[in-house]
């Protein structure tokens, strides 16, 4: 009998080790790959960082989106350029498409599915990344997603629900000054009977300005607002049907009349100023044009004040705008001016002036620059 030597046992085969993939060096990875404008190397990044085992949906609401919040700030500081932001924002959603395509599709018939929910942004609304977001991870936790992308007008998105149905309507919004037509989405969406879920940096960081617009549900992230749809929301019940049933103080006309003479209001205000800033004589065509629309913009949030009835959204406005003024080197003197000449402009509005005042009041006091948030 011949005997066999005992085979050594086998050697366990050590994987080669993955480069870390912890999600704070898979932003970093990310922004420095988005920085250069890389495509590749960003999607490469997010990929390795999936193979090494970090879930689909951490990467979409771990990394991709806290590094689009830096977009917005390093923006806002002025380090990078519109048209910068423009394409780093470009790769971002074609890395979301990308990671997008290896999301199992809804689930098959029989098994769990979490419904049909239809996913836009309210008509005027650009934001398109944040809903694609909350679509990409409604999708990965079952539900079958219709996701309409940037500004939506209501009308079409009434027919889109009745030619396709929904269980759910999920409205995006990430400028207040768009809290108006999302109020008119909403009511517009629950007077086919559906529930509507709202969220977005327009609503609030707690979500004040759902409640306040009668939607049926709010959530600040896209965790939240999968949990909560798993749940199921309530369908529309006794919600107001006009917006002044909901906002009495928008009896009172203001907000009315302040959109209405939103063009004449800019060009006045833009005609003071000229008046009392010497400097501005010197501005060039663009210059001139660019100091419209930033008065513009001072009168869109005014009016969503008004229309909320809360000052604090006019006054963060102000705050976020002195901040990005301070970075460019502008001082806010003509921001103060611009506040004087719409008062002088509203005297008939006791409303506006006290929002005005509050965001006078807001401006003076602040000592240092701020460095803008990423909703400030
Ligand atoms: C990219 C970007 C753009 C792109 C948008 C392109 C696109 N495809 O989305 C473009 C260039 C078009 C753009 C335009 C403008 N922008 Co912009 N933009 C941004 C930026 C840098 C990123 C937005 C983003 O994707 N954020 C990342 C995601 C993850 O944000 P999020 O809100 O946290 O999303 C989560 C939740 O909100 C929630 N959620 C979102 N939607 C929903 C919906 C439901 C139903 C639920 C439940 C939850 C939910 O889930 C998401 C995922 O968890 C932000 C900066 C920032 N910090 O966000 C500025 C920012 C929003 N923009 C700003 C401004 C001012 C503008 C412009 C007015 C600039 C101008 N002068 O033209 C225009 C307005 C355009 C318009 N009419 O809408 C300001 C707003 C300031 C303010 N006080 O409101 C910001 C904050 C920039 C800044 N740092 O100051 N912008």
């Amino acid at each position: 009998m011949t005997t066999h030597p005992t085979p050594p046992a086998p050697v366990p085969v050590t994987p080669p080790a993955p480069a870390p993939a912890t999600l704070a060096a898979t932003r970093e990875r990310l922004w420095a790959a988005l920085d250069a404008r890389d495509e590749h190397a960003a999607a490469a990044t997010v990929f390795a960082a999936r193979d090494a085992g970090i879930p689909v949906e951490d990467l979409l609401l771990d990394v991709i989106g806290p590094v689009q919040a830096k977009v917005g700030r390093e923006w806002a500081a002025g380090r990078l350029t519109v048209a910068q932001e423009h394409a780093v924002t470009a790769i971002q959603d074609r890395v979301i498409a990308a990671l997008a395509h290896r999301i199992p599709g809804p689930r098959p018939a029989g098994g769990p599915t979490g419904g049909r929910v239809t996913v836009a942004c309210v008509d005027g609304e650009w934001h398109a990344l944040p809903a694609r977001l909350l679509a990409e991870v409604l999708r990965g936790r079952g539900f079958t997603v219709d996701y309409l992308g940037a500004q939506v007008p209501t009308p079409h998105l009434i027919a889109h629900l009745h030619q396709n149905g929904s269980d759910t309507v999920a409205l995006s919004s990430s400028l207040p000054v768009r809290l108006p037509t999302a109020h008119a989405a909403i009511t517009a969406v629950q007077a086919v009977g559906l529930p509507v879920l709202v969220g977005g940096a327009a609503f609030g960081p707690d979500g004040r300005y759902a409640r306040l617009l009668g939607a049926d549900g709010w959530a600040p992230d896209a965790r939240a607002a999968a949990d909560l749809l798993a749940v199921g929301l309530r369908r529309p019940g006794d919600a107001p049907s006009t917006p002044e049933q909901g906002l009495p103080h928008l009896l009172d006309q203001e907000y009315t009349l302040v959109t209405r003479t939103r063009v004449q209001l800019t060009r006045d205000v833009l005609a003071g100023l000229e008046a009392k800033v010497p400097a501005m004589a010197a501005y060039s065509a663009q210059q001139r044009d660019r100091t419209a629309e930033d008065i513009a913009h001072i009168v869109d949030f005014l009016a969503a004040s008004l229309y909320t009835d809360d000052a604090e959204l006019f006054v963060g406005f102000l705050s976020w705008t002195a901040g990005i003024l301070r970075a460019r080197g502008v001082p806010v003197g003509a921001l103060l001016a611009a506040l004087d000449l719409l008062a002088d402009a509203q005297r008939d509005f006791p409303r506006a002036r006290a929002h005005l005042a509050a965001g006078h009041r807001a401006l003076t006091r602040i000592p240092t620059p701020p460095t803008p948030g990423p909703h400030a």
